[in-house]
């Protein structure tokens, strides 16, 4: 058994390390200590392991070793991580899917409670695939898109619609190297076809399939959910919200909503201020249902409608130990099995709604679009019931929450950089090449138990905007940033370097930009093929200087996301460990699938993508890649001395002047 760690090293945030002193008072197990007491197998964890047929389980663990049927190490790991990114992108995809067929719902009128609420976005979307939109009523044209869509992920020939908004060299790269996807579900069915005992055996080969499922989750399944979820449910803008377990209420029924589908959780918000479940709760001695989120679910509806967040990932079981939790609403992944025990210890109840997800010893109230707003009030009214039966003694909620605001879509952010009339990426771009911004880093993600939760991401933005590298985040990642504030206006700024600083203050923004959930990482595709059309920093993604970094992922889906972004053209970096580092002192034989996601896809894609498990390792490469990237594009190199001299300093450097001084400097008018 590993050794138990001290309450820093589980977890950075205060709240979290108030609530583990708790479950250990009260003896109750989390992630965080089954942690300690589960050591990773190195085996399986460094990828050697191959478990595809009733011939093995095979280990390799000894040089030149192969299993049984003669399959090789690389082969091994190469297939290992394919069927990871299958997994990851049929996650994402699915959840695209399902949104699709709400679409269809909404725009036949047979989804109860559901409306289109972003005509100028359905309309944008709709032209970018030639759907007629002029003299056409939204639904009709909603109409469309929802088959369009849903045909993406059957079609057996030809190119999934959405490659074309991509940028054009890109789109023409991946056809050479026979990577554009045919359909969703062809290419990850055919990842586990090429996977099974006796197919493909080329490393590479398997690899470029790998690829190809990347897109189809990236540029397909992933980028249809953010496109629906907009149009249902609105194009995110900044809201104020709040984020951490603060956010729960002691004198409310607390109801908290976890997953990732905002489908059902965007109901549950619109029956939560329904007058008949308000007075409902009233009658039952509560002021009222409070929601808040978990992960990826909290981030759609903290995006759009400024709910607050309980926290990310590891929070969930921690939710549920403050006693006041009422109803935790599951949907789809990354939902642990753990709840349902651990709600034994209190009197929550655990309620799953998706058709695909069921834990034993929950509730189960099946979502059903059709009636989507009566069955949101029947899970509340089921909280609401459940709140008599709340043992006060109990209940011990951290009194920690920090504000932010969320909302950053890349709508917005390029209205935010023009204005109505000339909303553009010029500004963003403009900034690069001076300087002023560095670079972008995109920081998203999960947490993990085996770091401390919080610490690798928030070390790594912090480390990131002193150098003046403008950071978006997604995810569990954003989650983190926000509960340390630094994604509220001018909180944090003085953290920040003198030339972003500027950026920050002129446009009005937090240092770090919120853009949505997990799947919403597709904003961040469209955000870097504006900044390409835009011009002035080359013509192609691979060119921008940007990186992606995974700090403390944990997911199959991460990996999917890694995989889209390295193939249009990003250097990604995950913390943590890798799924196919081999063996320590083997590293001569093994290490040649790691050298090829890196070397070889940087070759053929421009993108890479390495395990870096040291934050500060992280960083100079990070940077060294920003750099090299200015310097490819002829950019001035970067020197923070040249800024800091406008933005508020500056404002605050002519208060100081004497008048006339004041006014010579303003507008260089000579003191008479
Ligand atoms: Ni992404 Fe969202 Fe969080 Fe990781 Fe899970 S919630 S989809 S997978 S853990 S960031």
């Amino acid at each position: 058994m590993a050794k138990k760690r001290e309450l820093h090293e589980y977890s950075t945030d205060p709240a979290a390390q108030e609530m583990l002193k708790r479950a250990e008072e009260l003896g109750i197990s989390t992630a965080f200590t089954r942690a300690d007491d589960m050591v990773p197998c190195n085996i399986g964890g460094a990828g050697m392991c191959c478990k595809q047929c009733g011939m093995g389980p095979c280990r390799l663990t000894k040089d030149g070793q192969t299993g049984v049927c003669g399959a090789t190490i690389d082969t091994i790991q190469a297939r290992n991580l394919t069927r990871a990114i299958a997994a990851g992108a049929a996650a994402h995809s699915d959840h695209g899917r399902d949104m699709a067929f709400l679409l269809k719902a909404t725009a036949n009128g047979e989804a109860e409670g559901y409306m289109i609420r972003d005509i100028a976005k359905l309309r944008i979307v709709a032209s970018k695939y030639d759907i007629p939109i002029e003299g056409r009523s939204p639904e009709e044209i909603a109409n469309d898109l929802a088959d369009l869509y849903i045909a993406q992920f059957g079609q057996q020939n030809g190119e999934i619609a959405p490659i074309r908004r991509a940028p054009k060299k890109r789109q023409q790269l991946w056809r050479e190297l026979g990577v554009v996807p045919r359909g969703i579900d062809r290419e990850v069915v055919e990842c586990l076809h090429r996977t099974h005992i006796g197919d493909d055996q080329d490393p590479e080969h398997i690899l470029q399939h790998a690829i190809r499922t990347g897109l189809a989750d990236g540029w397909g399944g992933s980028m249809i959910a953010t496109d629906i979820a907009d149009i249902l449910f609105g194009t995110p803008a900044p809201v104020i919200g709040q984020a951490n377990l603060g956010v729960i209420k002691e004198n409310m029924v607390n109801v908290i909503v976890h997953g990732h589908e905002p489908s059902l959780s965007e109901m549950i918000v619109a029956a939560t201020q329904d007058p008949e479940i308000i007075e409902y709760a009233r009658k039952a001695g509560a002021d009222g249902v409070n929601l808040s989120g978990i992960c990826c679910t909290a981030n759609e509806i903290l995006m759009r409608q400024g709910i607050p967040a309980a926290g990310n990932f590891l929070h969930q079981e921690l939710a549920i130990l403050t006693g006041a939790v009422e109803a935790m609403v599951v949907d789809v992944q990354c939902i642990m099995q753990a709840l349902v025990d651990l709600a034994r210890n209190f009197h929550t109840q655990i309620i799953t709604t998706s058709p695909k997800v069921r834990i034993k010893g929950a509730t189960h109230i099946e979502f059903d679009e059709h009636k989507a707003l009566t069955i949101a009030k029947e899970i509340l009214k089921t909280a609401i019931d459940n709140f008599k039966n709340r043992d006060r003694s109990k209940v011990h909620i951290p009194d920690i929450k920090e504000d932010l605001i969320p909302g950053f879509s890349h709508e917005y952010i390029n209205y935010m950089l023009g204005g109505s009339y000339r909303a553009s990426f010029r500004p963003l771009n403009d900034a690069i090449m001076a300087g002023r911004i560095r670079g972008v880093a995109a920081i998203v993600g999960c947490n993990n138990p085996r770091s401390s939760q919080d610490y690798l991401h928030n070390k790594v933005v912090r480390e990131l905007l002193k150098q003046d590298v403008l950071v978006v985040q997604t995810g569990c990642g954003a989650i983190a940033a926000a509960k340390l504030g630094l994604m509220l206006g001018e909180a944090g700024l003085e953290q920040v370097g003198p030339g972003l600083r500027e950026i920050c203050e002129t446009v009005g923004i937090p240092p770090v930009l919120h853009m949505g959930s997990c799947v919403d990482n597709t904003r961040i595709l469209t955000v870097l093929t504006q900044m390409v059309e835009e011009g002035g920093l080359g013509d192609d993604i691979d060119q921008i200087p940007a990186v992606g970094l995974a700090p403390e992922w944990m997911s199959e889906k991460a990996l999917a996301i890694a995989t889209y972004c390295v193939a249009s053209g990003a250097y990604v970096i995950f913390g943590g460990a890798s799924p196919i580092s081999g063996m320590p002192d083997r590293v001569s034989d093994s290490d040649a699938v790691l050298r090829y996601i890196s070397e070889g896809w940087e070759k053929l894609y421009g993108g890479k993508l390495e395990f870096v498990p040291d934050p500060d390792e992280m960083i100079r490469r990070t940077l060294e890649h920003i750099d090299k990237k200015r310097a490819a594009l002829g950019l001035p190199e970067y020197d923070p001395s040249r800024f800091g001299r406008s933005g508020d300093a500056r404002m605050l450097e002519l208060e100081a002047l004497p008048l006339e001084k004041k006014r010579q400097a303003i507008y260089g008018l000579a003191a008479d």
